[in-house]
């Protein structure tokens, strides 16, 4: 009997997979009320499960276990399992049982989900029958087709952890900088964790940029400003925009794309350069690109008010989405004000002190991490606000002519249910009194 570890999506779309294939399971969750419950009760999934405490008593007659990628290594069911020598994987592992159509795995620490998309955007502009899936919020089990011809998958690094076994076409590392540290016991076990994904793809597309893949062996590259001639894609600045190049010759600037910022240029190369690699036409990679809006909470523009421009950037949940949102602002607004805080990441936020400390002329902190932080901002006027009603009041009233982004740097979970949450809450006051 297998065990399905976890009730949230991942468990969820599992359940689902075993009951359309009568494989009989046993599912639990550590939490008494997990969130996916009254789904799994309305569908008639539940036969054997158990919710509260782990219990070793929950392995009894298990071969294998199917494990959801929140639940860290160092919980006890995982040492007990482990212990016993009983297989464990991640839905990542058991998707690649099932699936016929080619695979292509993004991971990284920042634009993960942007590439996934755009690439799949272009699959779809090519006619491809495509699934965009993984932690980009949509469970690869839900996702399995016979009609597929190709699935884009967003991994992350607790999908990788619990993944012995994988085919994908191509892979590719977005970039490496701290992040989850508090599930790691140090930074190179996490850089281990994203490396990982070259072992399981037959083509590695590298980041020239990216000096933690530097010995990785690859396929296709590409950069930003580094060793031209190696890449496929290559972008270089001149004047106030960037070029990207394909074989040489101009494709298009920055100025034709809607999304905004460097990295997004990044996210950009790491795209096309994975569709050449798949055989996708470059025209219409390129169409697609144009035409890309780029995601919710990923440094979106909400709207002009007043004549001051909101962005929201919401997913920024780690010092370097800070510092990449300030970058790709500050140009173009003398008068920016940052909303900023939340549940601080175990990370070094040295660097975008300094960068806030530059650039940015108000911050609005919010959150667990307002008085720590208020110790770090020397030179922008600062101001520590309760809620996000009172932040964006706060921001309204300073951001004459300017811009207003929030970028948190942090996990939203003091005071949201997740980053989308926050986001919509911060949107929902910017245009409420519109
Ligand atoms: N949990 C318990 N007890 C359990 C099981 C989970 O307390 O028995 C807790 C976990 O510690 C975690 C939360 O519940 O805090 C959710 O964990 P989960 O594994 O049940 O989550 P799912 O709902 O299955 O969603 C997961 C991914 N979540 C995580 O990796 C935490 C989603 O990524 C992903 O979209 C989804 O599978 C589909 O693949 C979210 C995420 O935050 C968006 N990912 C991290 C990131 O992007 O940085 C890695
Ligand atoms: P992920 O899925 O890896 O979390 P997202 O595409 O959802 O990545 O973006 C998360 C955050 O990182 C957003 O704040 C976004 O603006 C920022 N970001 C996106 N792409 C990059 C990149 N290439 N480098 C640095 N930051 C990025």
């Amino acid at each position: 009997m297998k065990l399905i570890l976890g009730l949230g999506v991942t468990g969820l779309s599992v359940a689902r997979f075993f009951i359309r294939n009568n494989i009989s399971f046993r599912i639990a969750d550590s939490r008494q009320d997990p969130p996916m419950l009254q789904i799994c009760k309305n569908e008639n999934l539940l036969h054997d499960f158990y919710f509260g405490d782990w219990s070793e008593s929950l392995l009894e007659d298990i071969s294998e276990v199917i494990i959801s990628p929140g639940i860290a290594g160092s919980e006890s069911i995982v040492r007990w399992i482990r212990a016993k020598n009983i297989s464990i994987i991640s839905d990542i592992e058991l998707f690649g049982r099932y699936v016929k159509a080619p695979m292509i795995g993004i991971t990284g620490s920042n634009g993960k989900s942007t590439v996934t998309q755009l690439l799949g955007e272009m699959a779809l502009a090519s006619s491809l029958k495509t699934y965009i899936c993984g932690n980009i919020g949509n469970p690869v089990m839900e996702c399995i087709s016979d009609d597929a011809e190709l699935y884009i998958v967003e991994l992350s690094s607790y999908q990788l952890d619990y993944t012995n076994k994988l085919d994908l076409f191509a892979g590719v590392i977005t970039n490496i900088s701290p992040d989850h540290l508090d599930r790691y016991s140090s930074y190179s076990n996490y850089i281990s964790s994203k490396l990982s994904i070259y072992d399981y793809s037959m083509f590695n597309i590298i980041n020239l940029n990216e000096p933690e893949v530097n010995g990785i062996s690859g396929d296709n590259f590409f950069s930003i400003e580094k060793n031209e001639s190696k890449c496929d894609f290559f972008a270089s600045k001149k004047d106030n925009f960037y070029e990207v190049f394909h074989q040489s010759k101009v494709l298009m600037t920055s100025d034709d794309l809607l999304v905004v910022g460097k990295h997004n240029i990044e996210n950009m190369l790491a795209s096309l350069t994975l569709g050449y690699r798949f055989g996708l036409s470059i025209n219409t990679m390129k169409e697609a690109a144009i035409e890309f809006k780029g995601l919710v909470h990923r440094l979106e523009f909400v709207s002009t008010m007043n004549q001051v421009d909101f962005y929201n950037d919401s997913k920024s949940t780690n010092a370097i989405s800070t510092i990449t949102a300030i970058n790709a602002l500050y140009t173009k607004y003398t008068n920016l004000v940052l909303i900023l805080g939340g549940i601080a990441k175990k990370e070094d936020y040295s660097e975008m002190f300094k960068l806030i400390n530059q650039k940015v002329k108000t911050v609005v902190l919010i959150g667990e991490s307002s008085s720590d932080f208020f110790r770090h901002i020397d030179g922008p006027w600062v101001v520590i606000s309760e809620s996000m009603k009172e932040a964006v009041e706060v921001s309204k009233a300073v951001a004459e002519s300017g811009a207003v982004v929030l970028s948190p740097g942090c996990a939203s979970f003091d005071m949201f249910d997740n980053f989308s949450n926050r986001g919509e809450v911060f949107k929902h006051h910017v245009l409420e009194d519109n």
